[in-house]
């Protein structure tokens, strides 16, 4: 449910804990009007100066609570577009609290999460794609995902869609047209050029549906699956590479039952390890679930850290194992591939007649020991996909992928029409519902329940 949008509104927009400093965000008509009534400073006048901070003193009664700045946005320059209040002030949570009583006594109540944007959104501010892309910046952890984040916000998608929709705007328009002039058989516009505007409007649509394969990695961080035969080591290199006691370690085979995520920022990506159960036939129920999922984890991801105990002298069983990856991994030829030798510590001599596994990369190290993993984590940044998304455009949301999916599926209905000289108005109706989609995405076209649900995801205060 929408909440009410007339209702004067606050929220804490710093982290939670204790900071030197905390900042709570107020909007609605009588925000300023309100926090006069809580707030005074020597410089006030009756009505405060646009965007001027003002140094002064929190009061209930006589008491001051705290010495604050206060700054004062006017409708309609503020982020929401409503008269805006950010009060300033030290980060005790006993502080915060009794100046939200304050506020509620003045009449102002808690926003709901993402409410500061969706009162954006709905006041013209921004339009949808570019409220999505706030949050995504809030959220942004490396140069990939921010660099995505800051384009959307400025409008790169949106106006790429605007320019769609004016094109399909006409197209759909020659269609209808020629259906009100149906009776005389006139033909306004060339079949086979309309096939071709179509179609490239299909390819344009695809190619941002596609970007989200990449926008969707840099998005979340880059999947790291590390994989293989129980005890080689797997959950021993995630902790040292997290860099905290994350998984269960022991030297019992079969200890990870379920596969486990951690993020880490190497360089200027995101990686995210996932650690997995090892992999070996079992007649226990719950560990061969955890096998299929190893599997199924190591599918998903873009690279895979293939792990050997370097203490096995047998080069015949490690490429045998090797050939049952490949089998058990779907499209395996397309995943990056690191094997990685660990406890060399405890290593001899190397494993034998491993030449036909040259065409990988290869890397020994002693997780235990730390030893070795600044090279590895090398061979990890060599091989990932460049951070920095090459076409203008990335597109990284599922709501936004499953838009331009359907999209071109309805694209690929009208070209359909067209080709088999179907009734205009089939064809038509197909483009229309294009439109439907791309004005969902810019929230041209909104309902209350697709707003609750994208800004119930946003943080409390942004
Ligand atoms: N000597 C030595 N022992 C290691 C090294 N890395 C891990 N170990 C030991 O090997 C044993 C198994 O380690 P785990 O990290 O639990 O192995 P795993 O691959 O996660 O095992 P499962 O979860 O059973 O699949 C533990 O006793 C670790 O201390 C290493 O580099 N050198
Ligand atoms: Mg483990």
């Amino acid at each position: 449910m929408i909440p009410d949008l007339r209702e004067n509104i606050f929220a804490i927009s710093t982290a939670p804990g204790t900071g030197a400093v905390a900042i709570l965000r107020l909007s609605g008509t009588e925000s300023h009007q309100k926090v006069f009534g809580i707030f005074r400073s020597k410089n006030l006048r009756e009505k405060p100066d646009h965007a001027q901070m003002y140094y002064g003193e929190i009061f209930e009664g006589e008491e001051i609570v705290d010495r604050v700045l206060s700054v004062f946005f006017h409708a309609p320059k503020s982020y929401t577009g409503e008269n805006m209040t950010e009060i300033h002030c030290h980060g005790s949570a006993y502080i915060l609290d009794r100046i939200m009583q304050l506020l509620v006594n003045a009449g102002f109540r808690a926003a709901e999460p993402g409410e500061f944007s969706m009162r954006a959104f709905l006041n013209g501010k921004m339009d949808l794609l570019q409220a999505e892309a706030v949050n995504d910046l809030v959220l942004s952890q490396d140069k990939g995902s921010h660099k995505m984040a800051m384009k959307q916000m400025r409008g790169h998608f949106s106006k790429r869609l605007s320019e769609l929709r004016k094109e399909l705007i006409d197209l759909t328009a020659l269609f209808e047209l020629e259906l009100d002039f149906a009776e005389e058989d006139v033909e306004f516009a060339n079949r086979d050029k309309m096939l071709s505007n179509v179609i490239s409007l299909k390819e344009e649509v695809d190619k941002l549906a596609e970007s989200f394969k990449l926008g969707n990695v840099l998005k979340h961080g880059i999947p790291v699956a590390i994989i293989g035969e129980p005890n080689v080591g797997k959950s021993t290199l995630l902790n040292k590479l997290l860099g905290e006691e994350r998984a269960i370690v022991s030297e019992i085979p079969g200890t990870t039952r379920d596969s486990i995520e951690d993020t880490i920022h190497l360089g200027q990506h995101s990686f995210r390890f996932i650690d997995t159960a090892g992999l070996r036939e079992s007649r226990d129920a719950i560990e061969s679930i955890g096998v299929q999922r190893s599997y199924e984890k190591a599918s998903q991801s873009h690279l895979i850290l293939l792990l050997f105990d370097a203490t096995e002298k047998n080069g015949d069983l490690i490429k045998a194992k090797i050939e049952d990856f490949k089998i058990n991994i779907k499209n395996f030829e397309q995943k990056k591939i690191i094997l990685v030798f660990n406890k060399t510590d405890l290593m001899v001599e190397a494993p034998s007649g491993l030449k036909e596994i040259l065409e990988y990369d290869c890397v020994f190290i002693s997780a235990k020991r730390n030893e070795n993993l600044e090279e590895l984590k090398q061979h990890l940044l060599n091989n990932t996909i460049g951070n920095d998304p090459g076409q203008d455009i990335v597109v990284s949301n599922v709501r936004h992928y499953e838009a331009l999916k359907a999209s071109s599926k309805a694209l690929e209905q009208s070209a359909e029409h067209i080709r088999m000289q179907l009734p205009n108005d089939l064809t038509a109706s197909h483009l229309r519902e294009v439109l439907h989609h791309i004005g969902n995405l810019t929230g041209e076209i909104s309902n209350e329940e697709i707003l609750s649900s994208i800004f119930g995801n946003f943080c409390i205060g942004k």
